[in-house]
């Protein structure tokens, strides 16, 4: 959700209580456009008590109730010494963006609530009928920015990019950016206030002032169409001379060329080259794209596959394929993380999956994963499922929850949109079938279909179960219940048999699952366990022991799953979790990894690779 301000501030409290939204550009593949990287050395400093938002006594605006004004302290001090300031950011602390807060101090760690950064940088002129925006890729929860001291925009969501216009604010010489970051979670939010993961306020991924032309390519969707024979780019304009403007895109030995409608956007299309190379794990061949439309260019590297669903299978290209995945929160390796995902650390995770667990697919979860998580995706050949983080209780009878959800799942795909990887849109995650609901994800699949007709959508329910009498006595038989399904093309379900439940684990095993019309993915099954922990007489929970026969009973009930074409077991790797405080297992770490916070393999590693790499070896 973004709201955009052409006035001074000083008037607006709290974050996001006034002013209308209005749509602004996406600018997609900012990271290769002109313009300079704002990340590193930041000043910061905390308000807890919002101050600089309400004022230090919410009363009027003036000396004694000042809010955060962006003023140079030490100028307005020289000028009136009696000037009352109970912040200075140029000396306050500083640290190195993008990075959650929650590394900048050891009494950072634990913070939730409003953080004020500042730093000042160097821009060039703008030559003439040039434009320049600052570009968020994430700033959780809300975001709040100034320029030289005006305010330009709001922000709320943390993991979707937004950005401010700043051409006639922006400076020859020196310039101050200013934004307040609030972690605050809200009951109407996405997501809501409780989850599983831990929050990691702040700035998270880069931020960039990007020079356009006047006129430029917002968006350019370069995609093969559903029926594998056309390749077809809609590009939208943003500025003055968008109406009408021609625009070509080149790709793979093809020229599309047309003019863009009164709506800014061209459509174009042109057969596919038989020579196209078709993306797919083990060969993602990408393409170089190249756009052009009046004095921009744009360029990007695609890769061309389809996927579909029939007769209760999942076809990459064509062919059936066996999702061999795993779930991944965004959160880098190593004792002290701060959510920042560097290329490196994004090859270091979705490495560990593809070459350590043969894994062909991964499962982002519970929300958009930063933008180089994708493209890494789309270069190493690993599927992908996205989601929005519409998780557990959601507000779904607010319709201002609703709005804010379907923002994040257009920005979402509208920033993804050409990242071949990608295969499943997630609407949600283990939410509560319920009336007001339905209707809430009901209208987030229609989005989906609206948005992107060249993926399939899903969403992670609950399993139903009962007891039978089965072939081999007393036994659970569990099955999807949930209106939703009717609307979805691939069905997930989430199952802790054995861990969650009283089940015997070998009892798991032979769980029997009934068929389904359409295909489904174990989106989820796991167990904790602390790396180095063995206790193979006992086998409580928590030792890697547990966890490895949990495991292998789990994968057994797979085969009782007639319709099962892919799983994605929870997790990778251990994450940190304010919930999870057992003081000798978890210490505030969800230990459902199978790998530990520094990268230690647990026994269980090996069981679901060597499954994986059955399945690879039988084609699957
Ligand atoms: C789930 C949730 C996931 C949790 C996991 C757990 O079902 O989808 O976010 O972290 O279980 O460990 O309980």
């Amino acid at each position: 959700m973004r709201r955009i301000f052409g006035w001074a501030l000083a008037v607006v409290a709290p974050f996001l209580a006034t002013s209308a939204a209005m749509a602004g550009p996406i600018l997609n593949r900012a990271d290769l456009r002109p313009g300079q990287d704002l990340s590193g050395t930041w000043n910061y400093s905390v308000d807890p008590y919002r101050d600089g938002v309400t004022g230090f006594h919410r009363g009027p605006p003036g000396a004694g109730h000042r809010r955060y004004d962006d003023s140079d302290v030490d100028q307005v001090t020289r000028a009136d010494p009696k000037a009352l300031y109970e912040y200075d950011m140029k000396r306050s602390p500083t640290a190195t963006l993008p990075a959650s807060w929650l590394t900048h101090a050891p009494e950072m760690r634990h913070y939730q609530g409003l953080v004020w950064y500042q730093r000042r940088f160097d821009s060039v002129a703008l030559k003439p009928g040039q434009r320049a925006f600052l570009r968020f890729e994430a700033a959780n929860y809300t975001a709040k920015v100034f320029l030289n001291g005006q305010a330009v925009g709001e922000h709320e969501g943390g993991f979707t990019p937004f950005s401010f216009e700043v051409t006639s604010l922006l400076r020859a010489g020196e310039n101050q950016v200013t934004v307040g970051v609030d972690s605050t979670p809200s009951v109407d939010g996405a997501p809501p206030p409780v989850t599983d993961w831990e929050t990691y306020g702040g700035i998270t991924r880069p931020v960039r002032l990007v020079i356009t032309p006047a006129t430029f390519v917002d968006e350019a969707w370069v995609r093969l169409t559903r029926d594998g024979r056309t390749i077809a780019a809609d590009v939208k304009l943003d500025g003055a001379a968008a109406a009408g403007a021609a625009v070509s895109v080149k790709v793979a030995g093809l020229t599309l060329s047309g003019q863009a409608g009164a709506d800014g956007v061209a459509k174009l299309s042109a057969l596919a080259p038989k020579s196209l190379k078709r993306w797919a794990p083990g060969a993602p061949t990408l393409y170089d794209v190249r756009v052009e439309a009046g004095d921009d260019v744009l360029s990007d590297r695609v890769g061309f596959r389809t996927i579909e669903v029939r007769g209760g299978e999942i076809l990459l290209n064509g062919k059936p394929v066996f999702l061999r995945g795993i779930c991944l929160h965004e959160e880098e390796l190593g004792e002290n993380p701060a959510r920042t995902i560097t290329e490196a650390n994004a090859r270091a995770l979705l490495g560990e999956a593809r070459d350590g667990l043969n894994a062909n697919f991964v499962r982002l979860a519970h929300y958009p994963h930063s933008e180089v998580t994708t493209r890494v995706a789309d270069e190493m050949g690993l599927l992908v499922w996205s989601e929005i983080p519409i998780y557990w209780l959601v507000a779904f009878d607010n319709p201002r929850t609703l709005k804010l959800a379907r923002e994040m799942l257009a920005d979402s795909i509208h920033r993804d949109r050409n990242r071949a990887s990608i295969v499943l849109w997630s609407v949600a995650n283990e939410t509560p079938v319920g009336e007001a609901r339905n209707t809430f994800l009901g209208t987030l699949t229609d989005d989906v279909r609206a948005l992107d007709d060249t993926r399939l959508v899903t969403a992670a329910l609950l399993a139903a179960r009962k007891t039978v009498d089965g072939p081999n006595g007393r036994q659970a038989e569990q099955w999807i219940d949930d209106p939703l399904a009717a609307k979805l093309d691939v069905l997930a379900v989430n199952t802790y048999a054995g861990w969650y439940s009283d089940d015997d684990l070998d009892a798991v095993a032979k769980i029997a699952w009934r068929p389904t019309d359409k295909p489904m993915v174990f989106s989820e099954f796991g167990a904790d366990a602390l790396a180095g922990f063995s206790d193979p007489v006992l086998m409580r929970k928590f030792s890697e022991d547990f966890q490895a026969r949990y495991y292998e009973q789990t994968l057994a009930m797979a085969a009782n799953a007639p319709s099962l074409r892919g799983l994605s077991p929870w997790i990778l790797k251990d994450f940190r979790s304010p919930r999870r405080q057992h003081p000798v297992y978890q210490q505030g770490w969800n230990r459902k990894g199978l790998i530990s916070p520094t990268g230690r393999r647990k026994a269980a590693f090996k069981v679901l690779a060597d499954y994986y790499a059955k399945l690879k070896g039988e084609g699957r």
